[in-house]
């Protein structure tokens, strides 16, 4: 891979390559305003072709939704390589939550594939397009969308302009999040704004529980490293185990479906954010490997009782570098397969939509049709020991019952008499 200070240019227009940094032309680029930038200067004059495919989304309980994305970029003469496709997630204001949601650069072919992850709570995203000097942006409410698919037919060829790509991956330098690593080029929070969701479990698996959903509770966060192609090369989490409102042990592991090869490193810290212990290890297999160990060591109270300090526990940060880049719809949605082991029953806890029996029902769909793992937006405020979470939250009904339609924003609306503090 060349990886030496090199430029990026566009050969369809027979345009006078250069492709070192001793060229003239190169100098002649970076004393241009917006040389580099790689950012649309211009509205890209384009004809598009809409093919999303509606539908309800698919519900599981779950608070995010991952949307696949298949965009199609062609001029007067062929398909398009090296276009940027770039999506950003909207606030309710139309504001672009910090960073950016999807990223890549079309292939030979013209083509982008990839998946999409936004929470659930979102309505609108903006799909920018950008080919040489030039953007399009498509706003997409994407409410009842489960693919975006577009073709982009660009009405006229461009003049082809330069960009220094140090890495040669086909993002310029100034767009690229590794500028010098070829096998990566961006990186996606997830959530996007950088906060936490909230990972909650009951442990009384395969019996129905007590609802109250705060017998192993986590804080967690994932950043993906996507590589130009939008695919994921690498995946740091952070973990902080916050409560246990539960007599059981347990342990918490994390499967990451079609990953093998992969390095990791890790870092475990106590409740004060100092370093406990870290190393690092090769894993094949990345199946059920155990992330955090025996629950009854990694937190000093419960954290669910009316009484008392909030104290948080210990947490862990690592980084999973895959052996061979996968598409993230491999990986599953949010937070992936992360799951708990529990010590005294030999059970594990898993979320919804990964497990089937024989007749192809959900192994955790309890017999109410309710999960036993729940991940809530942000620092979800769970239920007291033995309060059931329908009682804390008045609109979690309303939400599941309407497929995760109505009352979206049940999470933040809890009754105080039931649920922790805010912390
Ligand atoms: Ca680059
Ligand atoms: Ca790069």
């Amino acid at each position: 891979m060349r990886r030496s200070l090199a430029i990026v240019v566009t050969f369809a227009l027979g345009f006078t390559a250069c492709d070192t940094p001793e060229d003239e032309n190169y100098l002649w680029l970076l004393s241009l305003p917006n040389a580099g930038t790689g950012e649309g200067t211009e509205d890209l004059p384009v004809h598009v072709e809409v093919d999303d495919v509606a539908g309800d989304p698919d519900f599981l309980f779950d608070s995010t939704r991952d949307i696949q994305v298949f965009i199609n970029v062609i001029d007067p003469r062929a398909p398009v390589a090296g276009s940027r496709v770039t999506i950003y997630e909207l606030d309710e204001n139309g504001n672009p939550v910090n960073t950016i949601s999807f990223r890549a650069v079309t292939n030979e072919n013209g083509n982008v594939g990839g998946t999409l992850t936004i929470d659930r709570t979102t309505n609108l995203v903006e799909l920018a397009v950008t080919y040489q000097d030039a953007v399009h942006r498509m706003l997409i409410d994407v409410r009842f969308v489960q693919e975006i698919r577009r073709t982009l037919n660009i009405l006229a060829l461009r003049q082809p302009i330069l960009v220094a790509d140090r890495d040669s991956d086909g993002v310029p330098d100034q767009d690229d999040s590794f500028p010098d690593d070829p096998d990566r080029a961006t990186t996606v929070y997830c959530p996007a704004d950088g906060s936490a969701y909230t990972v909650a479990y009951e442990d009384l698996y395969p019996n129905r529980g007590d609802a109250d959903f705060n017998d192993y509770v986590l804080r967690v966060r994932y950043e993906l490293d996507l590589n130009a192609q939008g695919e994921v090369a690498r995946i740091r989490g952070h973990y902080q185990h916050i409560a246990r409102g539960a007599a059981y042990r347990h342990t918490l592991h994390l499967t990451l479906p079609g990953v093998s090869n992969a390095h990791l490193d890790w870092t475990r810290f106590d409740a004060a954010g100092q370093l406990l212990s870290q190393g690092n290890s090769e894993i094949a297999d990345f199946t059920a490997i155990e992330m955090m160990p025996d629950s009854s060591t990694t937190i000093e109270q419960s954290n669910t009782s009316k009484t008392g300090q909030f104290r948080p526990g210990q947490a862990l940060s690592f980084e999973v570098t895959l052996g061979a880049p996968i598409l993230r719809s491999q990986l599953g949605p949010l937070p992936f397969d992360l799951f708990i082991h529990v010590l005294n029953t030999g059970h594990d806890v898993h979320f919804l939509g990964r497990y089937a029996n024989v007749d192809g029902s959900d192994r955790f769909l309890d017999s109410a049709g309710f999960p036993w793992a729940l991940m809530v937006p942000q620092n979800w405020r769970w239920p007291y020991e033995k309060e059931n979470i329908h009682n804390g939250y008045g609109f979690f009904k309303d939400w599941y019952e309407s497929r995760g339609t109505a009352s979206a924003d049940w999470f933040s609306k809890p009754d105080d008499r039931y649920v922790v503090p805010a912390f």
